[in-house]
């Protein structure tokens, strides 16, 4: 057998180094919070030891954790497309990669979360290798670069969510989309929905709400809104435009509420006006056995299957999203449950985490 399938044979030491904009379990970190949780709990599951580290405050069961102290960064998609790398006194991106550093004899792979120039700008002065997990689309000119670089330096360590997101960067082909996977556990199939419709996501204008509240109203049916409002300003003035939209707002709710009332909508309404990465709510849905309505772009236009578990719509078109919800009811809610169990389970996305390692092990040790 060749060197690089060895290694892979034998349990993995992995090191797994989170995003520096927040504490694990603050919500501060968005979804990478629970797409890290997952693949550890996952790769542990299958006979890796897997150590985590993370902003001091962070919170983990079951995974060993290293808290790291420092200043956070500030959130890459708050910078212009021509920012400077800014890095503050006593960044704990910083601190986190020292400590990477001085341990890594100890690890046969690392795999970065953070979307930050230091993690890939350190790549080529580690002798591990590092699988980077790129958690966004192109956002800065400085982050393109320095991803670019890896990708050129170290083929196939550049892992993406989606092929949406990986068309964001000019070395899409360079990147490997591993979709994304949930604890399908925490999610309980709904057989007969109520006659309402859901919205779930931060409340800002990237996410387009204002189209689902305009759906609703012209499909005469209420609208359920769960999430954090981003942008107060924003949520105002969309209310104003519909002021007799039955429409209610629920709230950020913890996964467990949240599944429990969204499986009882006929439907999900994706409305992105950016390219959403993935977009785990689309899996959220479908484990409850709701069918998602999405526009034609992003990651959620590359989980929904057109006809089957939800309908793809002409983005923008408000006509296009009223026609799809008449038409809700052609879709077997069985379908869209089963289609998360089959492609985004911690299993599938396990598969999927796996079979990525070996590549990067077997590329160096080939
Ligand atoms: N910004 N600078 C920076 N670093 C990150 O790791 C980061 C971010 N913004 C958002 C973010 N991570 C995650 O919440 C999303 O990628 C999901």
């Amino acid at each position: 057998m060749e060197s690089g399938v060895t290694a892979i044979a034998q349990p993995l030491n992995i090191l797994m180094l989170s995003t520096s904009v927040g504490a694990l379990g603050s919500g501060l970190g968005g979804g990478v919070e629970l797409t890290l949780r997952n693949i550890a709990v996952e790769l542990q599951q299958r006979g890796h030891r897997v150590q985590v580290v993370a902003p001091t405050g962070s919170v983990l069961t079951h995974v060993p954790l290293i808290e790291i102290a420092g200043q956070l960064q500030v959130a890459a998609q708050t910078q212009d497309r021509t920012a400077a790398i800014a890095i503050p006194e006593d960044a704990v991106i910083a601190n986190m990669w020292q400590y990477a550093h001085q341990v890594q004899q100890d690890y046969d792979v690392l795999i970065n979360f953070a979307y930050d120039w230091l993690p890939f700008y350190l790549t080529s002065f580690f002798d591990r290798p590092i699988a980077h997990l790129v958690s966004m689309g192109s956002l800065t000119n400085a982050m393109d670069q320095v991803i670019q670089q890896v990708a050129n330096q170290f083929p196939g360590t550049i892992g993406v969510h989606s092929r949406a997101q990986a068309e964001t960067f000019a070395f899409a082909d360079q990147c490997r989309s591993l979709g994304n996977g949930l604890d399908l556990v925490l999610y309980d199939f709904c057989e007969v929905p109520e006659e309402r419709l859901a919205w779930v996501g931060r409340i800002a204008p990237e996410k387009g709400l204002e189209d689902a509240i305009a759906a609703a109203y012209q499909a005469s049916l209420p609208l359920q809104i769960w999430g954090a409002i981003q942008d107060e300003a924003y949520w105002q003035t969309i209310r104003q435009i519909y002021p007799n939209a039955v429409v209610q707002y629920g709230g950020f709710l913890p996964t467990e509420q949240l599944q429990r009332s969204l499986g009882t909508c006929q439907g999900l309404l994706m409305t992105p006006k950016w390219v959403e990465a993935f977009g785990n709510v689309a899996i959220e849905a479908l484990a409850c056995g709701v069918p998602v309505i999405t526009y034609r772009r992003g990651g959620p236009a590359e989980i929904v299957e057109h006809g089957k578990t939800g309908w793809l719509v002409e983005p923008d078109s408000i006509d296009g999203l009223v026609e799809a919800i008449a038409r809700l009811r052609d879709i077997d809610r069985h379908t869209c449950r089963q289609q998360a169990e089959q492609q985004y389970s911690m299993a599938a996305m396990g598969d999927r985490v796996e079979a990525w390692l070996r590549d990067v092990l077997g590329e160096v040790e080939g």
